[in-house]
């Protein structure tokens, strides 16, 4: 006779068997969830343009946001909606610059990967001081509260009232740097 506990053992394993691993070696970075397996692609300086396309994305935990660096050099940079143009603190997620050459090549080598870890608005900004970027419409966000003041267009308008843009500290920090998993659909 098989007994209960057998039972109880046989279930749980076949259970376990059926479920998809939670943590595969290439998700066990420690600060993150479960991946949902979407990636959003963004493109720093969309076909020569001084924006984000696209700019504002709405996004699930675990996503990821997987940014392009058209010609010239631009950069993905975090800051506050209060303060654009600004990093948010001393942690604030930054690619570094990521230069690539007009008419040699479409986008820089290495993309930018952040993973969505919450649902609270996050604002990004180019750090680019030649040229102004910020200050001159890159700035983006992903998770908008669409219910209240803080828009992107906002964020906008008040950064082209800021000063010159400062880059975060730590270069590479809350993401990673590695050439793009699929070319970006517009034109660079
Ligand atoms: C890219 O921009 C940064 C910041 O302005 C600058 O330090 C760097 O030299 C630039 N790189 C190239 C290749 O122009
Ligand atoms: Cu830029």
């Amino acid at each position: 006779m098989v007994s209960f506990t057998t039972i109880a053992i046989l279930g749980a394993a076949t259970l376990a068997a059926a479920l998809p691993t939670a943590t595969t070696p290439q998700d066990a970075s420690p600060a993150l969830g479960r991946r949902t397996g979407a990636t959003h692609r963004v493109e720093a300086g969309f076909a020569g343009t001084l924006r984000f396309e696209p700019e504002n994305i709405v996004a699930e935990i675990g996503d990821l946001v997987e940014v392009h660096f058209a010609p010239a050099n631009h950069s993905f940079a975090q800051s506050s909606f209060a303060k654009p143009c600004v990093p948010i603190n001393d942690n604030a997620i930054f690619s570094g610059f990521q230069p690539a050459t007009k008419g040699v090549q479409a986008e820089a080598p290495n993309a930018f990967t952040i993973e969505v870890t919450d649902k609270l608005p996050k604002w990004f900004y180019c750090a680019q001081t030649k040229g102004n970027h910020c200050q001159m419409g890159m700035g983006m966000v992903i998770n908008q509260n669409f219910d209240g003041g803080a828009t992107l267009d906002q964020y906008k308008k008040m950064a082209a009232w800021t000063g010159v843009s400062i880059s975060p500290p730590i270069v590479g920090n809350g993401g990673t740097l590695a050439p793009p998993s699929m070319p970006f659909n517009g034109k660079a």
